[in-house]
């Protein structure tokens, strides 16, 4: 075939073609969605060039592949990032503008693909466009939720409300590529059994039971200034039984589809949880599914190429993002043994070279596990797997040291009512290598989580990757006029695959003009906002307040409780200031955005208070507009899109030694916000690099947080008294009156009674001098203007690209691929 020309001729004829061939629609009766369409599969099949060329190109040299195996992949839209990375998004604008329609508002018609939660999802989305960028052979798995994250809305008491997701709506997907000839069959509880193969040796073997169909959707995921194109491989389950006949002859038609649709359940929905395990049967079915047709893709791509079983771990390298894909370390120990042959040490050899494993959180709540007689019933030939990998395990940490403490401490198995699998320590006991996401994090790995496994091992299984963020999507795509000033100020667009170059930019950070059209920039980011706003919210907020943000899921230990009761305190202070007095006020609006777990109570009134909190502050003319709070429902990748670069000061203010990384923190100062943060997660190695002058850190130290618990549990909460002023006031029904207040009780014990676990009375005085000191040093325009640019000139080291090289060189012994040469 004809490669796809670029000139608008031809993009013109291929989008009208796709309109009457692809989509049946009258060409001469568009409507946006219908134009949305045509353009996006006239984009992939320019995508499609690339993909086969970077597959061909990979199939030929064979190299060692990685595999990323992640249950989540929140890519948010593709069109815009396609568009940017084929460099044809200006000749797509006039296309479709000469067929009657503004590229813009095409863009919008996409529903994103919200196949994630939040940070782990988004940050397995970047680690695929640097992938591509840099031309590593490397593939994501996972699955093809039909439902991704709820939608959130908002109703008019304030309290949040989750709608499904369908994003695979009636009008179809173009960015997938269905693959009907790859499908592999998975099975699911059963018994077992023993079996004498052709050698005549006795092995075990998984008989009975219930099997499902795994079926493989493509998504391309372009790289930049690349013909490289990488790819996400989703699983979607499907029946192998069609149709039961006699059923439908007997006249029970539920029945005759009944297991179709039991099979489909399997991958219909996300889990809507971070950070907090549910253990539900389902999502145990979910996990297996996942790593049984990954990891069978995998070998008989392996098998193709021709190499011996000991050579697999010189040729494959999995990554297991977060303990969701665990299973596929006994699973690869059952097929080698129980299927291939080998002899147990041999294969758990392999094993253990294939694998290594990301923790995301030390959260004790958020560790996963399983109880073994779910795992029994499921999974049984896995459960007898698990249960002799821990055997060995433990007998050779026995010899080092038979202290009993010891050995019921790394148990894979915890002994409770009843037994759990401990699905991290499985991780750790089935991987060559254990990384962290942040310094911190990574340090706190080592000296808490894992620290038994530490002095089994030797620290150097367990190393720290700090989380990168991709530039593509959150500069070049995100903030086109700043993208352009940068392009234009460091003679080139070099910085946007090395992403160091951004340094370039300090010696212009003095510099008035340059500081002036930086502002402005900013500006018009935050018009951009407010008009958002006021269109979806009807909230008018000035541009030129302070713009505060805090966007992210709702959780305790991400304390946006501390935020709104900051907001409270401040209300409460405007309203003593005098007209003199307030002309000194720098405006703020506060704005809020983020999505709680369907069954967290606690987060659900925290988005209620701070609803409630903003109905009063928003209508109450006496304080001139000084404040306003707002709540940006259903905050996703795409909306992220608008709120990240309108920050003025972004809020990343964990309780020392619970947030992993961050990666919102970077995104914000990648395009000039400051943070207010907390001494946490890759705040710290962000403050190393833009320097401590240009960020505003604050509150208890990692290494102190034990010992305040400590006191709060056996003397109590002394509640700091301008917190105490705060309660109060929402105690007395200020916000939404008496019957509303008392709403708030179970909130308001989780600080009292509750022993304030996040510590929010402790640091609330730092937290208010540090708001200070933002208000006092964003009166100095020149002197914001400077820490703005030094924020986004800091920056290269939090690139998704380096991030994914340090996968690549230390874990994963990857190298890039050539593929232009390759492909000839
Ligand atoms: O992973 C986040 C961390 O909280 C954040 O600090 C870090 O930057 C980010 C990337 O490393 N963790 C999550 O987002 N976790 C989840 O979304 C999650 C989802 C399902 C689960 C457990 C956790 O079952």
């Amino acid at each position: 075939m004809a490669p796809k020309k670029n000139d608008k001729a031809s993009i013109k004829k291929d989008i009208v073609q796709h309109s009457v061939e692809t989509l049946c629609r009258n060409p001469y009766n568009l409507d946006k969605l219908a134009v949305y369409q045509a353009t996006a599969y006239s984009v992939r099949d320019r995508l499609l060039e690339d993909w086969n060329m970077t597959q061909e190109a990979i199939h030929k040299e064979n190299p060692k592949r990685c595999y990323y195996l992640s249950m989540e992949f929140l890519i948010g839209r593709a069109l815009d990032n396609a568009l940017h990375c084929l460099e044809v998004k200006d000749v797509y604008k006039e296309s479709v503008k000469d067929l009657g329609f503004n590229l813009e508002d095409l863009l919008q018609q996409e529903r994103d693909a919200a196949l994630g939660n939040g940070g782990l999802g988004r940050l397995a989305a970047c680690y695929m466009d640097a992938a591509a960028t840099l031309d590593y052979p490397t593939w994501g798995y996972g699955l093809r939720y039909q439902y991704g994250i709820f939608k959130q809305l908002i109703n008019s008491d304030g309290y949040q409300i989750e709608m499904p997701d369908y994003w695979l709506d009636s009008n179809g997907n173009p960015w997938e590529f269905p693959r009907n000839d790859v499908r592999y069959e998975v099975q699911f509880y059963g018994y077992v059994a023993t079996k004498v193969n052709e050698k005549g040796e006795s092995r075990m073997s998984w008989e009975g039971g219930d099997r499902v169909q795994a079926m493989a959707y493509d998504v391309p995921i372009p790289g930049f200034d690349t013909k490289g194109c990488g790819n996400i491989r989703l699983w979607a389950s499907k029946s192998l039984k069609t149709f039961d006949f006699a059923s439908f002859n007997d006249g029970d038609y539920d029945r005759s589809v009944a297991d179709q649709k039991n099979a489909e359940n399997l991958t219909s929905v996300l889990y809507p949880n971070d950070n907090h395990l549910v253990g539900k049967e389902l999502r145990l079915k979910q996990e297996y599914f996942f790593v049984s047709a990954s990891l069978q893709d995998i070998i008989h791509r392996f098998k193709r190429s021709n190499c011996a079983w000991k050579d697999f771990p010189d040729k494959v390298a999995v990554q297991l993002n977060d303990t969701h894909p665990t299973l596929a370390i006994p699973e690869l120990q059952r097929i080698l043994v129980d299927i291939e042959g080998l002899d147990w040490d041999a294969a758990w050899d392999i094993v253990t070279r294939v694998f290594a494993f990301t923790n995301h959180t030390v959260l004790p709540e958020a560790l996963e596990c399983w109880s073994v007689p779910m795992m029994e019933h499921i999974l049984p030939r896995h459960m007898q797997i698990v249960y002799d990998i821990n055997l060995f395990f433990l007998q050779k940490v026995e010899k080092m040291n038979s202290d009993r403490g010891l050995l019921n401490r790394v148990s894979i198995i915890e002994e409770s009512n009843p037994q759990q699998v401990r699905m991290a320590y499985l991780a750790v006991v089935g991987s060559h290598t254990v990384n962290g996401v942040a310094a911190l994090h990574s340090d706190l790995v080592k000296t808490e989580l894992f620290k038994d496994f530490v002095s089994y091992y030797g620290p150097e299984k367990f190393i720290n990757i700090t989380n990168g963020i991709t530039p593509r999507r959150w500069l070049y795509q995100a903030n086109p006029d700043l993208r352009d000033l940068i392009t234009e100020t460091l003679g080139g667009n070099h910085w946007v695959t090395h992403l160091d170059d951004l340094k370039g930019l300090t010696k212009y950070a003095d510099d008035a003009d340059f500081q002036a059209k930086w502002m402005n920039i900013k500006l018009k980011n935050k018009v951009r906002l407010a008009s958002w706003i006021k269109a979806n919210l009807d909230i008018t907020v000035d541009p030129r307040s302070l713009f505060d943000i805090q966007v992210k899921r709702i959780h305790e230990y991400k304390r946006q409780f501390m935020n709104i009761l900051g907001v409270i305190y401040r209300y409460k202070n405007l309203q003593l200031l005098s007209a003199e007095e307030r002309k000194d006020v720098t405006p703020r609006v506060v704005i809020f955005g983020g999505k709680s777990a369907p069954g967290y109570y606690v987060a659900k009134m925290v988005i209620k208070l701070i609803n409630t909190v903003a109905q009063v502050v928003n209508n109450d003319d006496s304080i001139d507009g000084l404040l306003k709070v707002v709540y940006i429902p259903d905050y996703n990748v795409s909306l992220a899109e608008i709120i990240v670069p309108a920050s003025d000061i972004s809020q990343h203010i964990s309780t020392a030694g619970t947030e992993a990384a961050g990666t919102s923190n970077m995104k914000f100062v990648l395009n000039g916000g400051l943070i207010l943060g907390t001494v946490d997660g890759a705040n710290i190695e962000i403050r190393d690099e833009i320097g401590e002058e240009n960020i505003f850190m604050f509150g208890t130290l990692a290494d102190k947080v034990a010992d305040i618990r400590h006191q709060q549990k056996y003397h109590g909460v002394e509640i700091d008294p301008n917190l105490q002023v705060v309660l109060q006031s929402i105690q007395s029904g200020e916000f939404g009156g008496p019957e509303t207040a008392s709403v708030f009780g179970p909130l308001i014990n989780t600080l009292t009674y509750g022993g304030d676990y996040y510590l929010i009375s402790a640091d609330f005085e730092k937290y208010l001098d540090a708001q200070d000191k933002v208000d006092e040093t964003y009166k100095d325009t020149a002197a914001w203007a400077k820490k703005s640019i030094l924020c986004t000139a800091g920056m290269g080291f939090f690139s998704s690209d380096r991030a994914t090289r340090e996968y690549a060189d230390k874990i994963w012994n990857i190298k890039p691929v050539n593929i232009k040469e390759a492909a000839v």
